[in-house]
């Protein structure tokens, strides 16, 4: 029997840069009085940052949402987009935002990624980009959307909100297709309070979108585009270069608490959950675990509740489905049977608790819950 924690457990926890050194950095903000519109620590944490994830040229924002708009303004983009259902509901409403139709493509069954086959399949004339995400941090077939997209003159928008820090053979991650985007909300790997940002290729498609995240201002008198106002400001920038000092060790406890997990879980009747990827550098933003109820005895959904019980909130990202959304569900590619794996994803996913703080005798407590769980189950069928 396991008791109930006393306080609740939820699926994470940001982490916070220590309060005086925050302070200090505060307090020449005041004496500055500079707050945004591309101040000083705006263009240091822009240069640290692009060091920092090993890539030529970044662009701060406000949150990932308008990064992602603001992405598909830079590119032009129109006509019909190909994305994936399994993601959160950002991905999609930034095409819907920019009177972009979204075409639902099904994903693959071993880290529940856009599936290139599938993208392949759905492309006609009206088809002008591809917009994969690199779900829960593990990376997409990046080779094989980088073919489709040359083949068929597409281009190529990766939403990599969960891939802080993710390299694949030494090479970021960012690195990529046409752009690629980051989300530095209060529940990523890394956060700056809410934020993001575009990684751009080039210097000129950078100049592009840091216009179009001020109002398209290239200069006091010229306006190049109908831009809008998605800038990071002073505060979140300061709090953001404070925080790169931190996200190595932060990353290296995520890594322990992924680890623990596994030799936690592993041996669990109906129990599955991914593993690392070799040449990958993974920074553990999330720990799905999959329930099979055949083989576990009781539901997704079940087990949900039965942790919920015990004061631990995990969640079951992606559910519903963002095809399944009243927006979206009318689309002829939102069809349950066009996305069958990301359907059954989606049904037996639960994300379980990760954070640097989280204590390892939680992850054993979390884990002989989900354990007892599935005996208790045993055990009334040989009763
Ligand atoms: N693309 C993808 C693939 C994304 O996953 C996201 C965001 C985006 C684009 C858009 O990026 P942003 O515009 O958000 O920068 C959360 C986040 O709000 C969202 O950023 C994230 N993805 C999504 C996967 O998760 P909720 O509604 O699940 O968050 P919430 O508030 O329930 O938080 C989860 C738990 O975290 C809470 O139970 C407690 C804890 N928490 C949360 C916050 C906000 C804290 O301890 N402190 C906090 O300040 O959406």
């Amino acid at each position: 029997m396991i008791k109930k924690l006393d306080k609740p457990i939820y699926v994470t926890q940001p982490d916070l840069p220590p309060l005086e050194e925050f302070t200090e950095l505060l307090k020449q903000i005041w004496d500055s009085k500079i707050l945004t519109n591309n101040g000083s620590f705006h263009q240091q944490f822009e240069q640290a940052l692009a060091h920092y994830l090993g890539v030529k040229y970044i662009s701060l924002f406000s949150n990932g949402t308008l990064a992602l708009i603001t992405a598909l303004q830079a590119l032009r983009i129109t006509g019909e987009v190909i994305t994936t259902p399994f993601s959160f509901v950002a991905t999609t409403h930034s095409l819907w935002w920019n009177n972009i139709k979204p075409v639902f493509a099904d994903i693959e069954g071993d880290f529940f990624n856009l599936d290139p086959e599938k993208v392949e399949a759905a492309i006609t004339p009206k088809t002008t980009a591809i917009m994969p995400v690199h779900v829960y941090g593990n990376p997409c077939n990046v080779e094989r959307f980088r073919q489709i997209a040359e083949t068929y003159g597409l281009k190529l928008i990766y939403d990599a909100a969960h891939a802080f820090g993710v390299k694949i053979d030494g090479n970021s991650i960012l690195n990529f297709g046409d752009l690629s985007i980051l989300s530095f909300h209060a529940t990523k790997v890394f956060n700056t309070i809410e934020g993001g940002a575009i990684v751009s290729p080039d210097e000129k498609t950078k100049k592009r979108i840091d216009y179009l995240k001020n109002f398209g201002f290239a200069d006091e008198v010229t306006v190049i585009a109908p831009g809008i106002n998605a800038k990071m400001n002073e505060l979140q920038s300061a709090y953001g270069l404070l925080q790169l000092k931190y996200v190595d060790e932060s990353v290296s406890k995520r890594k322990k608490i992924a680890t623990h997990y596994r030799e936690k879980l592993k041996g669990i009747n109906g129990i599955s959950f991914l593993n690392d990827i070799q040449g990958v550098v993974h920074t553990h933003s999330y720990f799905p675990i999959l329930v099979d109820k055949g083989a576990f005895g009781r539901t997704r959904d079940e087990l949900y509740e039965e942790l919920k019980r015990h004061n631990i909130f995990g969640r079951r990202y992606f559910y519903p489905l963002i095809s399944q959304f009243p927006t979206y569900r009318e689309l002829p590619s939102a069809k349950p049977d066009n996305l069958i794996n990301a359907t059954k994803i989606a049904e037996q996913v639960i994300c379980l608790p990760i954070y640097p703080d989280l204590p390892m005798n939680y992850i054993e407590m979390i884990s002989k819950t989900i354990f007892l769980f599935q005996n208790k189950v045993e055990m009334e069928k040989s009763a």
